[in-house]
């Protein structure tokens, strides 16, 4: 699978109770390229932020029904954050993990033994009640099913989808500023 086949397949289904932290690197690029509707927050440097993030607007914001799309180099960079989510857990909070294996963006490195990393085990050992797989070949659930049965499951909960290994440019992010790109955000949130 993509990762713009992915952050298509997740954007489809969100409603009007979502919203989005997004992680760095290639994750970023291809959610801003959707223009989904869904309010979201561009995390920044350094890596290993978003899920402290998406945890503190889970916990201040229970109506709202939060996703992270994260990269697994974003993640692995601050994995003890999960720690966190486990013992706060959130039944709105949830998270796809586009696993590419690499830090591709900064130059496409291997993630160190990332062909060894099985993060929904990993996650489910440190706590997180509900993970799953898919985008692999023996995955149980098809990616679409899969998404749905993340949404539906009572947080906190990861899915971890398997990518294609794919090039990625740093993209122009437009003339929007950070701090406009954040204003932008609390306004859309005002309303949901
Ligand atoms: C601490 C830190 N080191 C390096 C970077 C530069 N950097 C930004 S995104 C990224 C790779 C992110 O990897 P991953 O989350 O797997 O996303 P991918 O680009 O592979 O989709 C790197 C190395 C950074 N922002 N922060």
């Amino acid at each position: 699978m993509k990762r713009s086949e992915l952050a298509g397949e997740v954007s489809r289904r969100l409603g009007a109770e979502h919203i989005v932290i997004c992680g760095m690197g290639a994750t970023t690029f291809t959610w801003r390229a959707l223009n989904s509707p869904t309010p979201t927050y561009y995390s920044a440097d350094p890596m290993g932020l978003s899920p402290g993030l998406a945890l503190g607007f889970a916990v201040s914001r229970p109506r709202n029904d939060i996703v992270l799309l994260v990269g697994d180099g974003d993640l692995v960079m601050n994995l003890s954050a999960l720690l966190a989510w486990a013992q706060a857990a959130p039944e709105n909070l949830r998270m796809v993990v586009f696993h590419n294996h690499r830090y591709e963006t900064g130059g496409g490195q291997a993630i160190p033994a990332g062909d060894r990393l099985r993060l929904d085990e990993v996650a489910a050992a440190m706590g997180i009640g509900w993970t799953a797989r898919t985008g692999a070949d023996d995955a149980a659930l098809s990616p679409g099913e899969a998404i749905d049965a993340l949404l539906a499951a009572r947080g906190p909960a990861m899915l971890v989808v398997d990518l294609e290994a794919e090039t990625a440019e740093y993209a122009d992010l437009g003339d929007i500023s950070g701090a406009e790109d954040r204003t932008e955000f609390q306004r859309q949130i005002r309303s949901v």
